[in-house]
């Protein structure tokens, strides 16, 4: 890789947590991410959710059909499936068969759209015990979803109370913790003991990177800075800059942007998710370099997702050139809008 101040060549990035959703709005959200990667895992929160090979087959399909009719050819998605209280042992086995990339654990309730997912991990130990034996990752929503824990600290409680449990009852399972949120995560990964057998890595969006809790109410409620899991304080952020500027192969890039029409944020009960697609790279170049780590960007966006799963790394190159590039107020949504994150505003990468 050569740098410049100025500009960063990298082999081209992956996104290993994105929702594109379903119907009108694929084509508008699809094309704001195939511009900047090659790949990307598609999460399975639709409204009914995808439960089934046969129902990721049917949703590749509809967006191999959007793809086409934008004249995308160099894009792939890569499909999961949402783990239930009733996923068997022998939809993990079809799953492996399939080429199906991963399993999505949403404890019930934890996000968007997550109203089927798990009520209790315990339903899933036959899937579990299955996907452990097959080495097909678990893709986890870290967070409890009781009503007592406190909001900000759903995401450290879920660590003790399940994700270190479900680590010691399936110790070769390989698992992503997803869009991690605070320092307890940050440290929970890179400290995990691991064998060659299993591994535990995190994802991290360009929000939890470049933002804390108090851009949720600057000068008033900011809906667009909303997201699931919230954002935390300063010390979290700080602690996610560091791990993912670490050079440490755990964490990788996944932007977890999830598109709302304007409407749908802007309401009295207004949905949760940060749309970070149309500049994702620019805004992790800006996060890198606010301390100094572009050079780690390559690792981080390029190369450690597809080592983890398993998958050959891209080779076609990409640059990103330190030119400041605004973002629009509003994107074209089907027949809706959407507000990105920083609408309004500049990011200080841009993609050659
Ligand atoms: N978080 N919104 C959504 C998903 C994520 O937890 C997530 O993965 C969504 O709208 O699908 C959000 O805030
Ligand atoms: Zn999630
Ligand atoms: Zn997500």
């Amino acid at each position: 890789m050569t740098n410049s101040p100025t500009h960063i060549q990298l082999i081209q990035p992956d996104d290993w947590h994105l929702h594109i959703r379903d119907g009108e709005v694929v084509k508008d959200v699809l094309a704001d991410t195939a511009r900047q990667f090659a790949r990307a895992i598609i999460m399975p929160n639709l409204k009914p959710p995808v439960t089934t090979v046969a129902l990721a087959k049917a949703y590749q399909s509809r967006i191999d059909a959007n793809l086409k009719a934008l004249g995308i050819t160099n894009f792939l998605p890569l499909m999961i499936l949402y783990l239930t209280d009733n996923t068997s042992a022998e939809e993990v086995r079809k799953a492996k068969a399939e080429g199906i990339a991963g399993f999505k654990l949403y404890p019930a309730g934890a996000t968007t759209n997550s109203d089927a997912g798990v009520s209790d991990i315990k339903h899933c130990y036959q899937a579990l015990e299955a996907m452990q034996v097959l080495g097909i990752p678990l893709l986890v929503h870290g967070e409890v979803t009781s009503a007592d824990i406190d909001i900000f600290d759903r995401e450290a409680v879920f660590i003790d109370t399940v994700l270190e449990p479900l680590r010691k009852d399936f110790p070769e399972l390989k698992i992503v913790f997803e869009h991690i949120t605070t320092k307890q995560a940050a440290h929970y990964v890179r400290d995990a003991a691991i064998s060659k057998k299993n591994s535990i890595a995190a994802t991290i969006t360009p929000q939890h990177l470049l933002m804390n809790r108090n851009a949720i109410f600057a000068g008033g409620i900011r809906p667009h800075n909303y997201c699931l899991p919230v954002l935390k304080r300063e010390e979290h952020r700080i602690a996610l800059l560091e791990a993912a500027t670490s050079g440490n192969a755990r964490f990788f890039l996944g932007t977890d942007s999830a598109p709302h029409a304007k409407g749908a944020k802007e309401a009295a009960c207004g949905c949760a998710g940060c749309y970070s697609a149309f500049n994702a790279l620019g805004l992790y170049a800006e996060a890198f370099e606010s301390v100094g780590k572009l050079d780690k960007l390559e690792g981080f966006a390029s190369f450690f997702g597809p080592d983890f799963y398993g998958l050959p790394r891209n080779s076609k190159k990409i640059t990103l050139a330190k030119q400041a590039q605004a973002i629009p107020v509003e994107l074209p949504l089907g027949d809706a809008t959407i507000v990105p994150l920083r609408a309004g505003e500049t990011v200080a990468w841009s993609l050659v």
